[in-house]
């Protein structure tokens, strides 16, 4: 009996010690390739132009002639080159916003681009910025407005297939899209073909989104839907650019008064924090307008985010495993206009300067554990430039710390860590230390990692570090760590 009892114990000793030399098991709902694709972008531009830019309002009535639409001087290389140049790697275009003006012929309407007298109604927006942004190698995605003011149709069934009728045209006549972004405003006042009235619709059963997505999906298979509900990426809950702290990629949706969430109908703040072992992988979009409004507006333009403001979005954003979606709105000649130019001059001088060195390049790295002693899962992992290489511990552990010795003493005040979230999202509290005369102090107490952490702190000088990771739901599994000093 006691000889069975042994053999079984050595199995089991046998079978787990296997299993720890594996990569671990993904834990809860993971990202699909499409999401992490959308991850990896980080940063990306808005870009709201319309005849909102010509007559001075946020939303257009709906009743707007179209020959108000003349940019002046419209450049697509200016916008995509811009965008580009800064760091933003895609541009997302309102190809119609609330009012439905559309910015590409669209063979659904008269309300659009075709009869503007802006190149004698020949021209198309859409068809110029996808084309620029292909060639300055960014991404391109499309804000098609379920709202529209100016359909007479809007609000009867039959608009549903004008709807997908303009979407249909937008994903399959400019190129790969990579976003399609769905908005939440819906119903009110609007000219609606010239009856002038107040139209109201049935939130949860109107637009069908299901089938609506189908269409995405079959048209565009690689772009991530944005809305409120998801379903590859959910909006953060305000305009104001900022995720909370502890910012989960996993999220379940919430109606107002426990009603069936959808699109323009959810529990907004949520979005902030998304849900702790939520049930679905929908992580954070931060959309925020680089001047007080989403469209340009001549009295606007001293009212520009300063550096200052730019910084505090992309550490609130970005540096809480968002992504930031920053509007700049071309302005009446068809441009980014100068003064938004110059903030984000100012952006990436200040990014490039600041991540400019890893002070981790050449330290030394020791862990609490190694998952099955492996080097495979070695603590080193986290310090080489592989995207796929990873330190972990055993499955059973929920708590470990990565040690950093660097070669001699420097000065740093943000860390950066990875997850390698294509295994699930874990960490849900950690610490940085600093060794001082041989004792350790604390620096940082953070709560969620996800994408990417920028863990920003008062400049401290050290050579000896320590990252402890506390009660993660399931073994930490660390994509890369490193040091900075920012400016
Ligand atoms: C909102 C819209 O109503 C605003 O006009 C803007 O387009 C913003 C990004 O989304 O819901």
């Amino acid at each position: 009996m006691k000889c069975v009892l042994s053999l079984a114990l050595i199995i089991w000793g046998l079978a787990l010690a296997a299993q720890n030399n594996l990569p671990p098991k993904s834990y809860g709902v993971v990202p699909s390739e499409r999401q992490l694709k959308w991850q990896e972008m980080e940063r990306y531009c808005f870009l709201h132009f319309t005849v909102n830019t010509f007559t001075d309002l946020e939303w257009g009535l709906g009743g707007e002639k179209e020959s108000i639409f003349n940019p002046t001087n419209f450049n697509a290389d200016q916008i995509a080159s811009t965008i580009a140049k800064h760091g933003f790697k895609g541009a997302i275009l309102t190809c119609k916003h609330h009012d439905g003006f559309c910015l590409w012929p669209s063979k659904y309407t008269e309300h659009s681009v075709k009869n503007s007298i802006w190149k004698n109604g020949k021209g198309d927006v859409v068809k110029e910025i996808s084309a620029a942004c292909k060639m300055h190698g960014i991404k391109f995605g499309v804000y098609l407005s379920p709202w529209d003011r100016n359909s007479a149709l809007y609000g009867k069934p039959e608009y549903i297939t004008y709807y997908r009728n303009q979407l249909r045209e937008l994903l399959t006549n400019y190129g790969e899209i990579s976003e399609v972004w769905l908005d939440g405003a819906n119903g009110g006042n609007g000219y609606y073909g010239g009856a002038n009235e107040k139209r109201e619709i049935e939130r949860n059963s109107y637009y069908d989104w299901k089938n609506t997505w189908k269409i995405i999906r079959e048209l565009q298979p690689n772009a991530a839907i944005f809305s409120d509900i998801g379903p590859d990426i959910r909006w953060c809950g305000n305009e104001s650019g900022f995720v909370r702290d502890s910012c989960w990629a996993t999220y379940t949706a919430h109606g107002l008064n426990n009603d069936t969430p959808t699109i323009g109908y959810t529990m907004q703040h949520e979005g902030e924090t998304g849900t702790l072992n939520g049930e679905a992988w929908i992580p954070a979009e931060v959309d925020v307008s680089i001047r007080p409004g989403w469209f340009y507006h001549p009295k606007e333009d001293n009212q520009v985010r300063d550096l200052n403001s730019l910084k505090e979005i992309y550490f609130k954003s970005v540096g809480s495993g968002a992504c930031w979606n920053l509007n700049l709105p071309p302005d009446r000649t068809g441009q980014i206009n100068p003064n938004d130019v110059k903030a984000l001059d100012q952006l990436q001088e200040y990014l490039t300067k600041s991540f400019a060195k890893n002070l981790l390049l050449g330290a030394s790295v020791t862990a609490s554990e190694t998952r099955g002693k492996s080097g495979q899962f070695a603590a080193s992992r986290v310090l080489d430039n592989d995207k796929n290489s990873y330190w972990t511990v055993n499955d059973n552990t929920k708590s470990a710390s990565l040690t950093f010795q660097m070669k001699s003493p420097a000065e740093f005040n943000c860390m950066e860590i990875k997850e390698l979230i294509r295994l699930g999202q874990r960490i849900q509290s950690f610490k940085i230390e600093v060794e001082k005369s041989g004792k350790w102090e604390q620096v940082y107490k953070g709560s969620t990692i996800g994408h990417k952490k920028l863990a920003k702190f008062e400049n401290t000088n050290a050579s000896k570090l320590r990252i402890t990771f506390k009660n993660a739901l399931a073994c930490p599994i660390i994509e890369s760590v490193k040091l900075y000093k920012i400016l």
